[in-house]
């Protein structure tokens, strides 16, 4: 029987994905507003004592600008009520507006929202606000999780902020611009123990250059890529979309993988290794499977990015 892009999903069915990540998740969304805004803060302070975030890029702060200072116009009570409304997914000209953005002009916008809290620009989570036993316990189970994972919970958990982009039919999403992909002399060259797959370390090392249009041209027309804990971006126009979006100035760092033969003449592929974000660089290496299936002509047909349960799992190629 052919591949599908359903059975494609279940390759190396025993890579065994960090699983605590959508189980927090889904803890925390069951929070009303004011604890997940406070066990965010919380968190997200923490954190920064032993790993700094970078600055967003100026050209996605001039994106989210607008909301910005709007909010920094109004009155306390009225700035606790719009981050309120963010977190309760309200329907608002502002949780509208913030649903347009992409990940990483959500994640600036609150980025500057944090540190204006920080200056008393911008109303502060109350001193002293105490936390709901429920709330404690999530923040404790964020406290236990490795880095990797604690800032793929913050990321999810801003992301999902704002009114629902799926239910406002079309609109321009506001993207940071995309650079251009680096000049050849500064690109690096992967090698990964166990595989010499041109399309796979074609694959990591144009991701690396932000080389778009060659990592595109790796894929099967109707190919998908499936990020962490999330359903697969199918066809080749959805997945350029989402590359020039969420994909620019990562590292990308493989280690070892196997190659093996499927059906069809199809091959699968598992690398495992590290990724970095431009948000944590080096501070922050979150254990990572690739999970490839190529078709007959070497094109990728299916990878899955796996955010890994727990170190172990970088050396597991048990099928
Ligand atoms: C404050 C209190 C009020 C509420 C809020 C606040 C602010 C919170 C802030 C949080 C900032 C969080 C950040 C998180 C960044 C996380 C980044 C991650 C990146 C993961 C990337 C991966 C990439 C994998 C991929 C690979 C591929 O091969 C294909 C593409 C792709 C405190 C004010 C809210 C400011 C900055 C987790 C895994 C390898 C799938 C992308
Ligand atoms: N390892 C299964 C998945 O995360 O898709
Ligand atoms: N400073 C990280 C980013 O803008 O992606
Ligand atoms: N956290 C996975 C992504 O960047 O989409």
């Amino acid at each position: 029987m052919p591949f599908t892009i359903e059975s494609a999903r279940g390759i190396f069915p025993n890579t065994l994905a960090a699983d605590a990540v959508p189980a927090t998740i889904a803890r925390f969304n069951q929070l009303n507003a004011e604890d997940q805004l406070a066990l965010i803060w919380f968190a997200y302070t923490e954190m920064g004592t032993t790993i700094t975030v970078a600055a967003p890029g100026a050209a996605s702060m001039i994106l989210a600008e607008g909301l910005l200072n709007q909010i920094k116009g109004m009155s306390p009570l009225e700035q606790t009520q719009v981050m309120c409304d963010l977190t309760n997914r309200a329907d608002t000209p502002i949780c509208r507006t913030y649903g347009t953005f992409t990940p990483n002009i959500k994640l600036g916008f609150w980025y500057e929202l944090g540190r204006w809290m920080e200056q008393g620009l911008v109303a502060p989570i109350p001193e002293g606000y105490k936390l709901s036993a429920n709330a404690s316990a999530v923040l404790q189970s964020i406290r236990e999780l490795d880095p990797g994972q604690q800032i793929t919970v913050l990321r999810n958990a801003v992301v999902d902020m704002g009114y629902d982009a799926a239910k406002m039919g079309t609109y321009t999403p506001v993207s940071e611009p995309v650079a251009p992909p680096k000049a050849m002399a500064q690109r690096t060259q992967v090698t990964i123990e166990g595989v010499t797959n041109p399309t796979v370390l074609s694959y990591i090392n144009n991701m690396n250059a932000n080389d778009f249009d060659a990592v595109i041209e790796l894929f099967a027309d109707s190919g998908a890529l499936q990020p962490p804990f999330q359903r697969p971006i199918v066809g080749r126009e959805n997945v350029m979309r989402y590359l020039r979006e969420e994909c620019q100035n990562l590292k990308l760092i493989p280690e070892r993988g196997v190659v093996e033969p499927a059906e069809d003449g199809f091959t699968q592929v598992k690398v495992t290794g590290k990724v970095q974000t431009p948000w944590f660089g080096a501070n922050v290496g979150m254990n990572i499977a690739w999970r490839f299936l190529l078709d007959a002509q070497d094109k990728i047909f299916f990878v899955a990015i796996d955010l890994l349960a727990s170190p172990k799992e970088l050396v597991n190629f048990v099928r």
